[in-house]
């Protein structure tokens, strides 16, 4: 019997959730630079989410907020003396950085790691590759803390093998699972894995985007596929429309999401759609079943309300009646196109027949929606069995961590107040609690 789930390790946003505009190309993060953000709310929001999905039998763990401000980065350029001269002159000099270094940006834990499950792997351990998060300053240091977290939780090495990031140079830019899509039978068959990249760091030939950065490249994608040992008949690499990043469309999981044999994708999504199509199809039928293409057509939803909606950015999530449900956020439902197209696809009698929607607000605002909050891991129930059970979703680790949220988080902070040498000492007290919390003090011990 298959035992197989897939578990949701959506990030617990930490108590620096702020509003930056560090991400260039990512519209929304531009968009709302530097407005107040509400990290009480932001946290309540991905909990409120985390909760319901576990209510309804989803299987649903979270990975925990990284420790910031990091005083290893700004220590690293030049920044030194007490905590507090490091945090004043980085504040007065240097506040773009200084604001990096406070990023609560590991909230959107799809960008942790690409995961492949044993299934699909050649040596039947699970395989995580943290991402290296190259292309943003903000992003770039997080894989130390990730791979720490990361190794915490999934211990056994007999099962599991968590590999470090990829070098940190342009020609392996990974954004871990956001630009990753495993498609299968059945989440414990072995699966058909789905890189798509943005551009080819070593073919001057090949198509890029002219106006937003491709964060990922297609080097990047192969190497983590042989860390993996994944099967060459089961590996589908595809380039994403450089048109499509350019008009914001950062990472793949913006605009296509897979669950099963069914894709859901925008027909600008990949530079040639029908060669996509076949590819998978024949890699699918390798994995023993065929491939359900849900297109949406420009004419249906533009690329633009795609974006402002998060349409894709959504959870596709198999139901214990083979149905499947897609989790939105509430934006969607405010698109009257996006509104008019889900309306139409649970009608249809196709494989999606219901939406879950979700008040997602503070993190949609930096250009996070459902998918990029959580990071995907199938399991058998011997490998569930042999993680770490505190990051595990229950109704009273929710409650345990909303009253610890109540007690630690501010619900204002705008870019300025990063400047101030309490947050930094309150955001230690917090996440030193929390880790007591999830029986992971390692992870705020150093
Ligand atoms: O990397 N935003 C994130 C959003 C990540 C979304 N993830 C996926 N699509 N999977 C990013 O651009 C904004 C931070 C700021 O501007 O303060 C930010 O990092």
């Amino acid at each position: 019997m298959d035992t197989t789930r897939e578990f949701n390790f959506d990030g617990l946003v930490g108590p620096s959730h702020n509003y930056a505009g560090l991400s260039f190309g990512n519209v929304a993060s531009f968009s709302n630079v530097k407005s107040m953000s509400n990290p009480k709310q932001a946290a309540l929001q991905g909990l409120a989410k985390m909760r319901a999905l576990a209510a309804r039998g989803f299987a649903q763990a979270l990975l925990p907020p990284q420790l910031r401000p990091d005083f290893r980065l700004l220590r690293s350029i030049g920044f030194g003396g007490s905590d507090a001269d490091v945090l004043a002159r980085a504040a007065r000099e240097a506040p773009v950085i200084l604001a990096c270094a406070y990023s609560a940006a590991p909230m959107w834990s799809a960008n942790a790691a690409t995961v492949s499950p044993s299934a699909d792997t050649m040596d039947g351990r699970v395989h995580f590759t943290v991402a290296n998060l190259n292309s943003k300053l903000h992003r770039s240091y997080e894989q130390t803390q990730t791979a720490r977290a990361l190794r915490s939780i999934f211990r056994d090495g007999t099962r599991f093998a968590v590999h470090d990031a990829l070098p940190a140079t342009p020609a392996f830019g990974d954004e871990g699972a956001a630009n990753h899509t495993r498609l299968c039978a059945a989440h414990g068959a072995a699966g058909v894995e789905l890189f798509v990249y943005g551009r080819v760091e070593f073919d001057a030939a090949a198509l890029a985007p002219q106006r937003f950065p491709a964060r990922q490249t297609l080097e990047a994608s192969q190497a983590v596929a042989r860390l993996h040992g994944l099967q060459p008949q089961r590996t589908v690499y595809v380039q994403q429309d450089p048109a499509a990043i350019d008009q914001g469309v950062f990472h793949n999981d913006v605009i296509a999401v897979g669950n099963g044999n069914v894709l859901l994708y925008h027909q600008q999504a990949f530079l040639d759609e029908s060669a996509v199509i076949t590819a998978l199809q024949h890699a699918l039928a390798d994995a023993g079943t065929e491939l359900q293409p849900i297109r949406v057509a420009s004419s249906q939803v533009p690329v633009a309300d795609a974006v402002a909606s998060y349409l894709f950015n959504s959870q596709l999530l198999s139901k214990s009646d083979g149905r499947m449900a897609l989790v939105v956020p509430q934006e969607c439902q405010e698109n009257p196109a996006v509104a008019r197209y889900l309306q139409g696809l649970v009608a249809s009698g196709g494989p999606v027949d219901e939406l879950i929607s979700f008040d997602l607000r503070q993190s949609m605002r930096n250009g996070g929606g459902p998918a990029c909050l959580r990071l995907r891991v199938a399991l058998s129930a011997a490998e569930a069995a042999a993680m770490h059970q505190g990051v595990v979703m229950t109704e009273s680790l929710y409650a345990s961590l909303v009253a610890w949220v109540g007690r630690h988080y501010r619900d204002r902070l705008a870019p300025q107040d990063l400047a101030d040498p309490l947050l930094a000492i309150e955001i230690q007290a917090a996440l030193e609690e929390l880790g007591m919390i999830l029986g992971l003090p390692e992870l705020y011990a150093f």
